[in-house]
């Protein structure tokens, strides 16, 4: 008997940076209703899905380890309370209509109310029920941590949002082993892995992915390729679901890629969105369908050979043959 999940990826189109949490909620809402009408379990959203993408401006002061001067705009992108006044109405329609959710957005914490206040770029997993079942904070952050006036549009994700120490943990829900991962962490193979020696059947990753990228712009006509390779990849070589969904579309004068797809444990793509806005696609993801790849080809416990693989935690930048780092320089 196939374990059969049904799961929406709800792609969203532009958000403006003066559009109001309860219009961007409305839109959320509007998605979540068109899932249930499709019979879906499971919505995901993309990541920072309650607002426009802010790491494109620069707009405080201090450095990022100390962000100062008047953050009141910036400080506007956040949560504080998950849910909260703003929110509270997609977690009670998820609960009045059945289907649980995946949502990304910026999340600010102050533990223990001392004065240190946290952020991170979040992802939250809530059940059929409307109770939160899961939490992702974004472990690889991309860009640049200081202003760069030379770029068209800065991306700040480094000044703005912490690197998340809590790694990539799975969750029993939907009746299976589910994760999550956010944009950037989709392009790394130990994100899969990591979760694929958790078991995990169906990863959730969210984007926002600018086409033009500064560093090197000889990689904008590869965008949409490689979102698609490194999902379709981890997805095969773990064997497990695959759901990417975008903010795409040109958000505030910011073309960003679209193309959100569902992938099986085959590598293949099972649904793609047609459009750069608001749309939901949907699969009917056989969970088992997982086992085919598990327990052959990628039987982990019979093929992995992790005692030659200690490179992989015990190093972080790559060093050629004979390179030796002193004083950091590599002679
Ligand atoms: N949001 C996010 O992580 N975007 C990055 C852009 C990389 S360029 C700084 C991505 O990997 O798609």
């Amino acid at each position: 008997m196939p374990r059969y999940l049904n799961v929406g990826a709800a792609q969203l189109g532009p958000i403006a940076r003066d559009e109001q949490r309860a219009t961007v909620v409305l839109r959320l809402i509007d998605l979540l209703q068109q899932g249930a009408a499709a019979g879906c379990d499971l919505v995901v959203f993309p990541e920072l899905a309650l607002t426009t993408f802010f790491p494109r401006w620069y707009l405080d002061e201090g450095d990022a380890s100390n962000i100062s001067g008047d953050t009141t705009e910036l400080d506007s992108y956040y949560e504080r309370s998950m849910p909260g006044p703003e929110t509270q109405s997609l977690f009670d329609e998820a609960k009045r209509l059945g289907v649980g959710f995946s949502l990304g957005y910026a999340e600010l914490t102050e533990p223990d109310n001392v004065g240190v206040v946290h952020r991170f770029n979040t992802t939250i997993l809530v059940e059929r029920d409307g109770t939160i079942v899961g939490r992702f904070r974004k472990v690889h952050i991309p860009g640049h941590e200081a202003h760069e006036p030379w770029r068209q549009f800065q991306h700040l994700e480094r000044r703005y949002f912490e690197e998340s120490n809590e790694g990539f943990p799975v969750f029993e829900a939907f009746d299976g082993v589910v994760g999550m991962a956010t944009c950037n962490d989709r392009r790394w193979p130990e994100t899969y892995r990591v979760m694929g020696l958790q078991g995990v059947e169906l990863v959730m990753i969210g984007y926002n992915t600018p086409m033009f990228y500064a560093p090197d712009p000889t990689q904008n006509a590869l965008a949409g390729f490689h979102n698609h390779l490194v999902m379709q990849a981890g997805a095969y070589q773990n064997g497990t679901w695959v759901v990417g969904v975008a903010k795409g579309g040109i958000e505030e004068g910011v073309e960003s890629l679209a193309q959100s797809a569902i992938i099986a444990p085959s590598g293949q793509i099972v649904a793609q969105a047609v459009t750069i806005g608001d749309e939901l696609i949907t699969a009917r993801c056989d969970l088992d369908w997982c086992k085919q790849y598990k327990e052959t080809l990628f039987d982990f416990e019979r093929y992995r050979r992790p005692e030659v693989y200690a490179r992989i935690t015990a190093q972080k930048g790559a060093t050629a043959p004979g390179a030796t780092k002193q004083d950091g320089v590599i002679s």
